[in-house]
């Protein structure tokens, strides 16, 4: 099948799933198209069957904001018509389902009819798809969509319930791959940033407000004060700084280290004892399955898709959002015994496993070919009503 494939680029969840599932098609020998503004960040390498189209918009005085969606849109309906795409697999809402449905205008003008399927990540529902600026556009062009996914039960039921929606909504979860994420022997890395045999608690993100990184410092603290541990905090955003002064306010600086954006966060997970990601809202919540996957046991909050993701007192813990007291708690009872940790770290690998790229995988081929038939079967070969 040839698929084009948008997203953004950046290191956001939604860009890794969708660039991590384009690699994973074109290894099964499908065309793969990614159409997005900069290459993704997980596409680093060249692959046989992938192929990536950059959108470029000209700039002009009259702009003060340069029209993307409308670049966007030409760059797809070009994609699809000249590499005769059969599907395209668009990730995130905002704008990708809206322009989508202009490409299928553009394309049915030519007697042309290209299915689109929407995955749903998020914040494209929970936080900025449901703000007014966006809603009636991000209602109309779900709708509109040939196929619509969701990464989890709770994504699909937070949808339903938000947006007055005419399709059904299939769940897909996210997936990990175990070719990449898990455990590693980095022992000489470990003693490295933990001398004395520290415990090491990671927490990784966006640093967006969201995520409550002030809380993961907080938890860390009521632990530090209870064993010795040490902090890896990865990512960047608008919170970092914040984070930072609260590390200075509490005197923990030299036992938290701020390492920002990094590309092999599978290294990092391979020495972490514990990851932390008490989110107010997640709708899975990717840097934990993929911490699983490296054998580190998880404590989250119970906000949105996590509990689906985290088994409380089985993969980790699971408390209430904000309930630093709990978590802390719990961590120190999976740091402070052995046993304990270790049991935690064998359950979080078998859960992680569900989730295997292996599995999953063969779910959206399968959509894509109901997708295709269905959509297919219903048109005329005149410009409709779509
Ligand atoms: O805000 C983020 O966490 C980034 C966002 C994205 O779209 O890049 O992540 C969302 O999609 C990820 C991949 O499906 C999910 O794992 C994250 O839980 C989800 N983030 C939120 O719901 C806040």
């Amino acid at each position: 099948m040839k698929i084009g494939i948008v997203c953004y680029p950046t290191f956001g969840g939604s860009g890794v799933v969708a660039t991590e599932l384009g690699l994973g098609l074109a290894a099964k020998g499908h065309e793969v198209h990614f159409i997005t503004y900069r290459r993704p960040a997980r596409l680093t390498t060249f692959h046989t069957n992938v192929f990536y189209h950059e959108v470029t918009g000209e700039d002009y005085p009259l702009f003060e904001y340069p029209p993307y969606d409308t670049a966007l849109a030409s760059k797809m309906a070009e994609v699809v018509k000249y590499e005769n795409l059969d599907l395209l697999h668009v990730h995130y809402a905002i704008p990708h389902a809206a322009v989508a449905y202009m490409v299928k205008k553009i394309l049915l003008r030519e007697g042309r009819y290209i299915p689109v399927i929407v995955t749903l990540h998020g914040t494209d529902i929970t936080l900025v798809g449901k703000n007014p600026a966006f809603k009636p556009i991000v209602e109309f062009s779900i709708s509109k969509s040939d196929g619509v996914t969701a990464v989890s039960r709770f994504l699909r039921q937070k949808t339903l319930e938000q947006f007055q929606i005419d399709n059904d909504i299939r769940v897909i979860y996210n997936f990990v791959d175990f070719e990449r994420f898990r455990k590693i022997n980095k022992d000489h890395f470990k003693k490295a940033i933990a001398p004395e045999g520290e415990r090491i608690l990671t927490h990784i993100s966006n640093f967006r407000k969201v995520k409550r990184v002030e809380d993961v410092i907080n938890i860390f603290k009521r632990v530090y004060e209870k064993l010795p541990c040490k902090l890896l905090l990865i990512g960047d955003g608008p919170e970092r700084r914040h984070a930072e002064d609260l590390c200075r306010k509490i005197g923990l600086c030299h036992e938290v280290r701020f390492l920002g954006k990094q590309d092999a966060v599978e290294e990092l997970l391979a020495i972490s004892d514990l990851f932390i990601i008490p989110s107010e809202n997640e709708s899975f919540g990717l840097a934990a399955l993929e911490a699983m996957a490296c054998e580190v046991p998880v404590l989250s909050s119970n906000a949105g898709g996590l509990p689906e993701v985290n088994i409380d007192g089985e993969t980790g813990f699971v408390c209430e959002v904000g309930d630093v007291d709990g978590m802390a708690a719990r961590a120190i009872s999976i740091l402070a015994d052995e046993e304990a940790l270790r049991v935690f770290r064998k359950n979080a690998l078998r859960q992680a496993e569900r989730f295997d790229i292996r599995h999953i995988l063969p779910q959206y081929e399968a959509y894509y070919e109901e997708v295709l038939q269905k959509s297919l079967t219903g048109y005329t070969g005149v410009e409709q009503d779509i």
